[in-house]
C-alpha cells in the first residue's frame, strides 16, 4: 500500500467531489487524474476478486472535448455491477486511502486492467494516471489503445472468454459478417433509400466505419477538431439542426463523440429525429417479419425510459409488444433487459441494443431460422452500439422495403421539447426510482404538478432531473403543440 500512496503523490488531487453518475465518472478532463488513478485500484481490485480482466474506458461520449471520463467495464463485457458504484466513487474521492481502500486490498493482489479511450486530447495522459496506479500495485495492464465504447465493451467480453487479449479485428469481423448475412438476404425494394450520409461527428467511431468500408456511406465530420460541436447524435436530436457540414437531401445518421448512439433524419434545415424509439419500433417490425417469414415465435420485450415519446410507447402496447420503463442509464436498460427473452432497449437520445437469450438464439437454430438468428447475432450484447445499430437499422430498412418518410408515418410522436438548465437545483432535485415524478423539493413538485394538471386537456407531461453527465437539469415536456411544450417549458424554469 505504501508504494501505491507514495506512485499517488506524482498525481493532481481533484479539487471536489467527483459522482460516479450515470455513465461513470465525467467532468473537465483537468479535475480528473486522481479519480483515473485511484479508479484504476479499483478496477484491479475487481479483476483480482473475479480473476478476470476488467476493462476501463476512457471517455466523456456526447460532452465536449474539454471533458473525459471513465466508465469500468465489468469482464463480460457489460457495465460495472451497480452494487460496485458507491464504492468506487468513495475510493476515487477518500481523504484517506489507505483507510478505505484497507478492508478489501489483499496482500497477494493481482490481475489484469485492459484499457481503451476515445480519440480526446486529454486521453492519453488520464490513460498513463491509471496505468501508474496499475503498475504500483503490483498488476498488469492491457491498452487497447483508440477504440469506441462499444468495440472495448466487446473486447473485454471476448478477451475474457478466450483469456487472450484479442484485437480490434475481432470486433471488425464480427460487424462485417454478421452484417453481411442480412445484407446478402435482403437487398431491398423499391422504397429504400441505398444511399446514407454518416456523421460521425468528429470522434472515434469514424475509424471503424473507414474500416469497415461500404461504398454507400458517406463519411461526414471527421476532424476530431469538432469533435461533438454542431454535430453527433446529441446534437441532433437535442438541437434539431443540420449536423455541420451535413449535405441536404439524403437519409442521414449521426454517431456521437464514441459511437454508443445513433440517430437517423433527412438532410433537411429543421431535423424530424429518428431516435431510440424510432429504432425501437423499426426492429421489432423487421424481427416479427422475420419470424413469420421463418415460421417461428419470440416474444419481443421493450425496454425504455420516460424520456420516450408517449406515442411510440402506446403504438408498441398496440402492437401487443410488452414496454418497461427504468430509469434513464443505458446499464439499468440493459440490467431490465436480460430477464427478457428477446429484448430491444433504447433511450430516446439512440442509446441502445437488443439482447436475446442464449437458449433462444439455439432454439431459432434448430428451427433453420437463419435470418432471424442472424438479425439477434448482429445486436452488440454487450453495450449500445451505433455502427451495429446502423446495420441493424439499415437491414430492418431493407427487409420492410421502407424509405425514411415510411419508417417517419408509422406513427406520428407526440409534440416535444427537452431544454437543459444551469441552475444550483441540480443537486437537491430527488425523483422517484424510474424518475417520472419529483420527490423533492416538496415545493417544486407540487408548483411542476399545478402546472401540468392546467395543460391537463393538452395532455401535458413532464420529466424534470437533474443529468448524471452534465452540470444542468434536463426538462423534457409533450403536450398537443411545439407552442405549448415551450410555453410549459417556460413556466417550469422560473421555478428552477
Ligand atoms: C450517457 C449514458 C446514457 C444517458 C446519457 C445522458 O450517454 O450512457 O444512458 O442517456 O449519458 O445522461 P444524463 O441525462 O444523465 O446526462 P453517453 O452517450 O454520453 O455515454
Amino acid at each position: 500500500m505504501d508504494k501505491i500512496i507514495q506512485a499517488g503523490l506524482s498525481i493532481q488531487p481533484s479539487t471536489r467531489y467527483i459522482a460516479y453518475g450515470t455513465a461513470g465518472f465525467r467532468t473537465l478532463a483537468s479535475d480528473l487524474p486522481m479519480i483515473f488513478f485511484r479508479t484504476g485500484l479499483v478496477a484491479l481490485l475487481r479483476a483480482y476478486e473475479t480473476q478476470k480482466f476488467i476493462g476501463i474506458m476512457v471517455t466523456a461520449s456526447h460532452n465536449p472535448i474539454h471533458d473525459n471520463g471513465l466508465k469500468i467495464v465489468d469482464s463480460n463485457g457489460e457495465m460495472l455491477p451497480i452494487s460496485w458504484e458507491k464504492f468506487t466513487e468513495e475510493v476515487a474521492n477518500t481523504k484517506d486511502l489507505a483507510g478505505t481502500l484497507s478492508e478489501r486490498w489483499p496482500s497477494d493482489i493481482n490481475g489484469t486492467v485492459l484499457i481503451g479511450a476515445d480519440n480526446r486530447p486529454s486521453s492519453s495522459s488520464l490513460v498513463d494516471c491509471i496505468k501508474v496506479a496499475v503498475a504500483a500495485a503490483g498488476g498488469i495492464v492491457h491498452d487497447f489503445g483508440v477504440v469506441t465504447t462499444p468495440e472495448f465493451h466487446y473486447l473485454v467480453y471476448k478477451s475474457n472468454l478466450s483469456g487472450n487479449f484479442e484485437n480490434t479485428d475481432v470486433y471488425i469481423d464480427y460487424l462485417r459478417s454478421k452484417a453481411s448475412a442480412l445484407f446478402n438476404n435482403f437487398p431491398g425494394g423499391e422504397r429504400y433509400e441505398r444511399t446514407l450520409d454518416l456523421d460521425c461527428a468528429g470522434g472515434v467511431g469514424m475509424n471503424v466505419m473507414q474500416i469497415l468500408n461500404y461504398p454507400w456511406i458517406n463519411l461526414y465530420n471527421l476532424d476530431p477538431a469538432y469533435l461533438n460541436t454542431h454535430c453527433g447524435a446529441e446534437y441532433a436530436h437535442k438541437d434539431r439542426k443540420l449536423p455541420r457540414s451535413m449535405p441536404i437531401g439524403n437519409k442521414c445518421a449521426s454517431f456521437d463523440g464514441d459511437a454508443d448512439r445513433l440517430v437517423y433524419y433527412y438532410g433537411k434545415e429543421d431535423l424530424e429525429v429518428l431516435g431510440g424509439e424510432r429504432l425501437t419500433v423499426l426492429y421489432a417490425a423487421a424481427l416479427n417479419k422475420l419470424m413469420t417469414q421463418e415460421g417461428v415465435q419470440g416474444k419481443i420485450t421493450v425496454v425504455t425510459t420516460g424520456y420516450s415519446n408517449s406515442a411510440s410507447i402506446n403504438y408498441l402496447k398496440d402492437q401487443g409488444i410488452n414496454c418497461v420503463i427504468v430509469p434513464t442509464g443505458v446499464k439499468y436498460l440493459h440490467e431490465e433487459a436480460h430477464k427478457h427473452e428477446i429484448s430491444i432497449y433504447f433511450e430516446s437520445n439512440g442509446h441502445g441494443t437488443m439482447l436475446h437469450h442464449s437458449a433462444k438464439l439455439e432454439e431459432f437454430k434448430a428451427q433453420n431460422a437463419e435470418n432471424v438468428a442472424n438479425f439477434l447475432a448482429l445486436a452488440n450484447r454487450t453495450v449500445g452500439d451505433a455502427a451495429a445499430d446502423l446495420f441493424l437499422a439499415e437491414a430492418s430498412l431493407r427487409i420492410m422495403d421502407w424509405s425514411l418518410n415510411d419508417w417517419l408515418n408509422v406513427y406520428q410522436d407526440i409534440p416535444n421539447l427537452m431544454v437543459a438548465v444551469r441552475t444550483p437545483m441540480k443537486d437537491v432535485i430527488k425523483n422517484s426510482w424510474d424518475q417520472m415524478e419529483i420527490l423533492e423539493p416538496v415545493d417544486f413538485a407540487r408548483n411542476v404538478g399545478e402546472i401540468i394538471s392546467k395543460y391537463a386537456e393538452a395532455k401535458a407531461r413532464t420529466l424534470i432531473r437533474p443529468s448524471g453527465t452534465e452540470p444542468i437539469v434536463r426538462i423534457y415536456v409533450e403536450a398537443v403543440s411545439l407552442e405549448l411544450c415551450k410555453q410549459i417549458i417556460e413556466e417550469i424554469s422560473k421555478l428552477l
